[in-house]
């Protein structure tokens, strides 16, 4: 069990909730245990696999999101950085899944990255990837992103969006983060308003800037959208796009999914094994959609898909390791809740995406290959199904339990009472660091 320094929920309270589950959870776990033992499969080996999976928490997640149309605060948001960290330390105690932050500068800078480090080291809580913002003007802020940012016509607007980036690396650095995403809003909504190669040359240059601030141990994600805020041209709306700049930047740039980043139907599993094959997945920003970027919970919408992005990534994970070469994308999530507790949202995703990674874990490889090589379709298709079919639920619940998290996270969560608290410690004060806005 990890042992977390300062944890935010009461553990006498953890091990209260997790002791009137145990009777249950055990004879849910021997009797799947008893299910997998018949196929051959050793429940207690993926039990040990769900306890290493992690995903980070955007810390902007932490609050209520919005909309175009209006935004309905929630009860004791976070209103700073540091109360974001409190949020997402109740996120990994409970469930053990999401031992780091993914921060967004400006929103979460701090004068004091030592104190912000500190406090979340006490939390068991450490940085993943930290993401830049030059989607959106700043206060005081001497150019505008109206026309973009790293693309802009303006070499000053460049120049100030190339230098935020490099001021995220410096402040990342200082907390230990690794990586730095980017994404930018830029494009056009009309036609002829840019030159759509044009544009991308000047993006280009700008990530040549920002690449040659990375030190040597850190990677560059670039993330791809298909449109919001450009409607007709994004600059990088394609993972073909993304894939040819991070191509053209060199080994440390590399490509980032956010499953929502796509038209619907969008076959994302086979970008996914694309990106994999040429060795430019850098990672993942998980949620879900059923129009556009709807940064819904993620597998709300569609747990097929996500099993199906997670059985490839198991057959990248598979090669690599008979090759001897790593693999290790960043998983993120990235959501926007409106009508739900930020923090039960952000608990119950990560264990969806853990449910995935284990599901995929099920899938029978040998038998898959040899039905692939027979042509014996309709069996190579039910190999999946037999894997997504599964209720892995009571391996998720052990994992969790053994790890020092709750059986029940959202139960345990609820009974803590701590958005009552939060409501209390937290009243609304105006102008609070952004937050939900995905
Ligand atoms: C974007 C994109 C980025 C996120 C912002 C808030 O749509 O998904 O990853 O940083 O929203
Ligand atoms: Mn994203
Ligand atoms: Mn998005």
């Amino acid at each position: 069990m990890t042992d977390i320094k300062n944890p935010v929920i009461d553990t006498n309270l953890v091990a209260e909730h997790n002791a009137q589950q145990q009777a249950d959870l055990q004879a849910d776990y021997e009797a799947l245990g008893g299910m997998l033992a018949r196929r051959g499969v050793d429940i207690e080996k993926l039990t040990a696999l769900a306890g290493t999976f992690a995903v980070a928490v955007p810390s902007w997640g932490a609050g209520t999101g919005g909309t175009r149309f209006a935004r309905f605060a929630g009860r004791g948001e976070p209103r700073n950085v540091f109360e974001k960290m409190e949020d997402c330390a109740v996120i990994n105690q409970l469930t053990r899944a999401t031992p780091a932050v993914s921060l967004h500068f400006p929103w979460d800078r701090t004068d004091d990255p030592a104190a912000l480090k500190e406090i979340a080291d006490g939390y068991g809580l450490g940085f993943d990837a930290v993401n830049s913002n030059t989607f959106q003007d700043q206060q005081g802020q001497d150019h505008t992103y109206k026309y973009g940012s790293l693309s802009a016509q303006s070499g000053a607007a460049r120049a100030q969006a190339v230098q935020h980036n490099i001021d995220c690396i410096e402040l990342g650095q200082k907390l230990g983060s690794k990586a730095l995403t980017v994404w930018v809003g830029d494009g056009a909504n009309f036609p002829g308003q840019n030159n759509l190669r044009g544009s991308l040359e000047r993006y280009l240059d700008s990530m040549r800037d920002i690449y040659g601030a990375l030190p040597a141990d850190w990677n560059v994600f670039i993330e791809h959208k298909l449109f919001e805020p450009a409607f007709y041209a994004t600059v990088i709306a394609d993972w073909g796009t993304s894939f040819a700049a991070a191509t053209e930047l060199g080994p440390k740039a590399k490509c980032l999914v956010d499953l929502g980043h796509h038209a619907p139907n969008t076959n994302i599993e086979m970008i996914v094994a694309r990106l994999a094959q040429f060795g430019k997945l850098g990672g993942f920003h998980f949620n879900d959609s059923k129009y556009g970027d709807d940064d819904l919970d993620s597998g709300s919408i569609n747990p097929f898909q996500l099993f199906l992005v997670f059985n490839e990534l198991a057959d990248a994970a598979e090669r690599a390791k008979s090759g001897a070469t790593d693999f290790n994308p960043a998983y993120m999530l990235d959501q926007s809740h409106n009508v739900t507790d930020p923090i039960e949202s952000l608990m119950s995703s990560a264990v969806e995406v853990q449910r995935a990674f284990v599901q995929a874990a099920l899938v029978d490889r040998n038998a898959l290959r040899a039905f692939q090589e027979s042509n014996d379709v309709l069996n190579a298709a039910q190999t999946l199904k037999k894997a997504y079919r599964t209720d892995v639920s009571a391996i998720l619940a052990m994992a969790r339990v053994r790890a020092g998290g709750a059986a029940d996270p959202v139960a345990a969560y609820r009974s803590s009472g701590y958005r009552d608290s939060a409501a209390e410690r937290r009243p609304a004060k105006a102008g609070a660091s952004s937050s939900g806005i995905v």
